[in-house]
């Protein structure tokens, strides 16, 4: 058996988080696949049992006795500390690294994953509803920009889980109707990601099941 087992699904730019984490610290895991588009299978009572707040991803740690975490945040937590790689080596860079994971929950990851569902999934990228998501979300891709003006990695002199979780939706911007090309550093930052040792992209890495 696998040291780890994530619930997962390709379109899932949060679960893109936590398998990239995997794979660039070399961890030993197993994608388990969740049929979250069509069966709604994270509302499921089962799935609940594992995740009470029904959202992918879930990471189950087997070598904590199938501690189950949510999360993605958390996730990437948990995996920098058991693993010891893309974590903080001071207090002042744990809170830089929580500020960010934070942020980008709530306007980086947050908004622009709402805009995609919207535009991308649901075909209602017009409505007042969706243009509003997108002007938060260009408003945090902005800040995102600005803050790496100048800097290699996002809260540190090196790669952490903040720079891992903000990655989480950027390989697909065509979702969501940005050209990087218009933020050069985020473009820049972009290339410095691919070009880690084991980074993979979300298609390389995350499952889709027989019904995707
Ligand atoms: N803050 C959470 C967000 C997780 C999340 O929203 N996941 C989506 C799939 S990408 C989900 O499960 N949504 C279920 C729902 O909103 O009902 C994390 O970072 O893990």
């Amino acid at each position: 058996m696998a040291d780890y087992t994530l619930h997962c699904f390709l379109e899932s730019g949060n679960a893109y988080k936590p398998a990239l984490m995997l794979e660039l610290s070399g961890a030993d895991w197993h994608a388990q696949w969740v049929d979250f588009i069509k069966g709604g299978e994270h509302r499921s009572p089962e799935f609940r049992a594992v995740n009470n707040m029904a959202e992918v991803p879930v990471l189950i740690d087997h070598t904590e006795g199938d501690l189950a975490i949510s999360q993605s945040g958390v996730i990437l937590t948990h995996l920098a500390e058991k693993t010891d790689q893309f974590g903080a080596q001071t207090k002042a860079e744990e809170r830089e690294i929580l500020r960010w994971l934070l942020w980008d929950n709530h306007k980086f990851t947050g908004n622009i994953s709402a805009y995609r569902f919207m535009a991308k999934f649901m075909g209602k990228g017009d409505t007042e509803t969706a243009q509003n998501y997108k002007a938060r979300m260009i408003s945090a891709i902005k800040t995102l920009n600005a803050h790496l003006d100048g800097r290699d990695w996002v809260a540190a002199d090196r790669p952490t889980i903040a720079d891992i979780s903000l990655i989480g939706y950027c390989t697909w911007p065509d979702h969501f109707d940005v050209i990087w090309s218009d933020y050069p550093n985020i473009e820049a930052w972009l290339q410095r990601m691919a070009a880690l040792p084991n980074y993979k992209t979300p298609e390389d890495i995350l499952p889709t099941g027989p019904t995707a």
